[in-house]
């Protein structure tokens, strides 16, 4: 009971710090998938990996520092008539720096001299995830929203698991079908 009232709280805390900068996120963290593209092309033939920016801010109680890198996965998706899917198996990253490629005001501003966290998923990885006995997202031209989550590795908080959500557009490229 104390442990997730401390979540709500944490998460008011952050919602409401990000939100005063008026941006749009689902909670807490600000998603740039493709730094530099707003439409955030997918190619699902891709054997190559997608960027992912977690946008640094300047006026948030969470800072990009805090995010436990390896903690960071594709959690789910929701899909343009609004329902989600979460996925059985989260699909994480395989690598991360911190860089500043992204500003949290716009999708093509560029770096803003506040670092950002950078993560690239496998490509693939999220084809198949998008890919369930449930529903096969992968049509082109489908938009669709992925479901960012990570955990914070503030050592003080640990056991405490405070989860940290964002969420971005993907638009579906399928390319022609050999065969
Ligand atoms: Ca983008
Ligand atoms: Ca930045």
């Amino acid at each position: 009971m104390k442990g997730l009232a401390k979540k709500s709280f944490f998460g008011l805390i952050v919602g409401m710090a990000v939100l005063g900068c008026g941006m749009a996120f689902a909670q807490g963290m600000v998603v740039d998938v493709k730094p530099g593209s707003c439409t955030n092309p997918v190619n699902t033939r891709s054997r190559g990996v997608l960027p992912v920016a977690i946008v640094g801010l300047t006026e948030s109680a969470l800072t990009v520092a805090d995010i436990d890198p390896v903690t960071v996965h594709i959690v789910g998706v929701i899909n343009d008539d609004g329902s989600d899917l979460l996925f059985v198996n989260p699909v994480p990253a395989i690598r991360s720096a911190l860089e500043d490629v992204g500003s949290p005001e716009d999708c093509e501003a560029g770096p803003d001299g506040i670092d950002d966290l950078i993560l690239k998923f496998k490509t693939q990885d999220l084809v198949s995830a998008l890919k369930t006995d449930a529903a096969d997202l992968v049509t082109n031209n489908n938009q669709v929203t992925l479901i960012f989550e990570a955990t914070l590795n503030d050592g003080t908080e640990a056991g405490i698991d405070i989860q940290i959500q964002g969420t971005d557009d993907i638009l579906l490229k399928v390319k022609k079908q050999k065969k």
